[in-house]
This record gives C-alpha cells, structure tokens and sequence, in this order.
C-alpha cells in the first residue's frame, strides 16, 4: 500500500497517508506526541492511537476522541487529524489546550469501510465495517455504534447481516474495531474524564442515552451544560450552533460508544459529535477550511472545563 501521500491537512486523506501522519507527528514532537499501535482491522490494517501530552508521568485527566467509525462520514477523520495537528503545531496549545490535560485520539477506527468508500468500485454511502458474515457469506460488515456493549440490540438496529444501515453484529464487540475501541478505554478508565465520537450527520452534540428517549442520566444536566458551552465557543468562531440533546431523544439506537463510555466505563462526560452544518454524510472538501477551526474552538472549550473539573 501507498503510505507517501502527502498528508492534506484540509482535504479528506487516506487511511494509509493519515497513519504515515501520526509517525511524522510523533517523530517531529518526541515528548509531545506518541503512537501507540492497537490491533488491526478485520481487513488487516493497523489502528494507531496518537497521545498527545505535555507530561506523561502526570497522570493527567484524558480526553479520549475517536472518528471514522462511519465509513461515509469522512468529515470526522477530517477533524481528528486537525485536531493532532494543532495540538502538537500550535505553540499555544502547549499552555492552553494541553495544560493538565492529555488528548488520546483515534482517527479512523473503521479503516476497511474507509477506503471501501474512497475505491472507484466500492461504494461511497458505505456505513459498516467490512467484517465477513458468518450467518450470510454475501453480505459484509456491522455498524460499529450499534455493537457495543451496553443495552445491546434493544432499540434502532437491525438483526439482519444484510441490511446496510444498522446491522448490530452477531454478539456485542464482534468487531476488532469496537474491542479495539472498548480496550482504550477500559486500560485507561481511571483518567478518562471526556469521551467524544466523531461523527458526520448535521450538526449536533448529543449525550446518553441513545439506547432509550423514555430516560435520562442523573446528571444529564451536567453533560447539558457543557454541551451549550461548546456550541457557544463555536458560534464564537463564526459556526452554526449545534442541536444539543440526548442521543435517544434525537432517536433511540442501542450499543453506540458513548453510552458504553458512560454507562459502563464510567467515563463521566462522553458525546457524540456531528459535523457536517447543512450536509448529510458528504461535507465538500472545500468547507474543511472553515469548519474544521470553528469546531478547534469547541473542544478548546471541551480542554478548559475538563481541567477545572
Ligand atoms: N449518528 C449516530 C448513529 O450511530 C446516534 C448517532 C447514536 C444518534 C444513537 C442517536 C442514537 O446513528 C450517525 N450520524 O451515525
Ligand atoms: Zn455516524
């Protein structure tokens, strides 16, 4: 595979150009950034996990961010590695962002159904992974935020390997990409204080549950609040605000990672970020520019509230 792309940093990359990123990353900024190497993929590529801090031994509180487990939602992996990049360019990141704080950052937990949607002859709405089915040997692939461990298959997932939208899986964790995923954040579960999944779909930041809409949180008005603060820095920079609710009151859907962040790991601030302000699934590369600083802003905001904790 080609990994000698020149990564573009406003532009949508390949899986193998953005892993060739993080080795570039962690080798320019030895003590800042560093490669953690997970698992691979059903496909066989290999997940890297970027950390990023200003002082390792400090046990600092992490923010743990993953994108891409959407295969279509290519904006998501867009921002994640916007993400590395200022947080390791940006000199005032040092004393701002990663004051007390050190950032875990998964950009592309579903690389197979990445680049399935990046291949002429794949398809480019693909959602799932790209997992055989041992149940049906013509169909492929699960929806990875519908496999999680937590309230598994009660509501909004299909049972059906075949159907492309939100097959759940077999089992809960059928999926090296989700165990990958659980595994970073039970091995660091003790730090972990906010969790957000990257996705593409409007523009919303939503909160647990999403297995239900009949039941909050106890303190979802602390996961509420923080939620405004964040769309307010974004509209600070010139953003269109974000629709904050719970997941399941947008609409009920079982085993995504953030309830299973919250619910089971006991992450105490976990959401689910959409980021394509007036697109679906397909935000035109040209609006990267604009929309990937204006959402830097939020999770700056995101940094200051986490390390006042
Ligand atoms: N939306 C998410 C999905 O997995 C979600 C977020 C989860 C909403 C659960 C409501 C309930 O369906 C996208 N864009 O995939
Ligand atoms: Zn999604």
């Amino acid at each position: 595979r080609r990994s000698n792309q020149r990564l573009n940093i406003f532009g949508y990359n390949s899986f193998d150009t953005i892993n060739a990123f993080l080795e570039q990353t962690a080798a320019a900024h030895p003590g800042l950034a560093q490669v953690q190497p997970l698992k691979r993929s059903s496909q066989g590529r290999q997940l890297k996990l970027m950390k990023i801090s200003t002082n390792p031994g400090a046990n600092n509180p992490i923010i743990f961010v993953d994108a891409g487990i959407h295969a279509r939602e290519w904006a998501a992996p867009a921002m994640a590695v916007y993400l590395i990049h200022r947080l390791t360019s940006d000199p005032a990141a040092r004393e701002e962002e990663l004051n007390g704080v050190d950032w875990y950052i998964l950009p592309n937990v579903n690389p197979d159904g990445y680049e399935f949607t990046r291949y002429s002859r794949g398809n480019r709405l693909w959602r799932k992974t790209r997992s055989r089915s041992s149940a049906r040997s013509d169909c492929f692939g699960v929806d990875g935020n519908r496999n999680y461990g937590f309230k598994w298959g009660v509501s909004g997932v299909s049972r059906d390997p075949c159907n492309q939208e939100t097959y759940a899986g077999p089992e809960p964790f059928s999926e090296p990409e989700t165990r990958m995923v659980r595994d970073v954040m039970m091995e660091n579960a003790k730090r972990l204080k906010l969790y957000v999944s990257l996705h593409s779909y409007g523009n919303y930041l939503v909160y647990p549950w999403g297995y239900t809409g009949a039941s909050l949180p106890d303190d979802w008005r602390k996961l509420d609040t923080l939620a405004h603060k964040v769309s307010k820095a974004i509209v600070g920079a010139g953003g269109s605000p974000l629709k904050v609710l719970s997941a399941g009151h947008w609409y009920p859907a079982a085993g995504g990672s953030d309830d299973y962040a919250y619910g089971v790991v006991g992450v105490p601030y976990s959401y689910t970020m959409e980021l394509t302000d007036g697109y679906e699934f397909q935000l035109p590369a040209k609006m990267l520019p604009k929309l990937l600083p204006q959402f830097y802003e939020g999770f700056k905001e995101f940094a200051r509230n986490i390390r006042s904790e």
